[in-house]
């Protein structure tokens, strides 16, 4: 039987965006169906999903009558229908805790645009970059290991006292780096590693992706 929750994600799953909407889902460990869109055929401005997805992008989430765009807005609304402790907490529960998650989250989504496009997840699933970071790559290189270190709590490999998706998304961004081979501080790679292992991220990083 065709679940309710319905998300339509890039075909490779590279997307980082999709990331989160899926590891979101599997931490809730809730049914849900995928829809691939070939976003360099151009399918995401094809026929009625333009207008029902309202952006035109991937992720969005279907469930029932609701479309729903934007993967942090996906997040929080799993968080608040599918409540904890029945489901797997995605935000702190401590009220700082969870702003300073939503913070982590904005921040990987709003900033290192050269890190994006020197270090695409294009690097993570298919070839390896073959180029050096430029000199904008390697400031961005050093600005979120930076952040990471000032926010990662010496001796540990998670952001807050428990799991929470920020800790996927950051490894997700730092992941540009180490999987490329960038040498990283020792308590960067445990954390990576750490968040790595996870079987909701795991479950997305060892879907079977079509060749290129
Ligand atoms: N802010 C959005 C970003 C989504 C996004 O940029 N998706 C890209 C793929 S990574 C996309 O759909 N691009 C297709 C297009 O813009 O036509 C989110 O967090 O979900």
């Amino acid at each position: 039987m065709a679940s309710s929750l319905k998300l339509y994600v890039d075909k490779p799953w590279i997307s980082p965006y999709t990331f989160s909407a899926i590891v979101a889902l599997e931490e809730k460990k809730l049914p849900y169906d995928t829809v691939g869109l070939d976003l360099d055929q151009g399918d995401q401005k094809q026929g009625t999903y333009p207008r029902q997805s309202l952006t035109g992008k991937i992720p969005c989430l279907v469930d029932q009558d609701l479309w729903l765009p934007e993967s942090s807005a996906i997040v929080e609304y799993l968080e608040e229908k599918y409540l904890a402790p029945a489901y797997q907490r995605l935000l702190p529960e401590d009220l700082k805790d969870r702003a300073r998650a939503r913070m982590v989250m904005a921040f990987v989504r709003s900033d290192m645009l050269a890190l994006r496009e020197e270090r695409p997840t294009s690097t993570m699933f298919y070839e390896r970059a073959t180029k050096p970071l430029s000199q904008a790559g390697q400031v961005a290189a050093e600005k979120i290991q930076a952040f990471t270190l000032a926010v990662l709590p010496q001796g540990k490999t998670q952001l807050f006292s428990s799991w929470s998706i920020a800790d996927a998304d950051l490894a997700f961004m730092l992941q540009r780096l180490v999987m490329n081979g960038h040498k990283v501080d020792q308590r960067i790679g445990d954390f990576v590693e750490a968040q790595w292992s996870r079987p909701s991220v795991k479950a997305f990083a060892a879907k079977s992706r079509p060749n290129r």
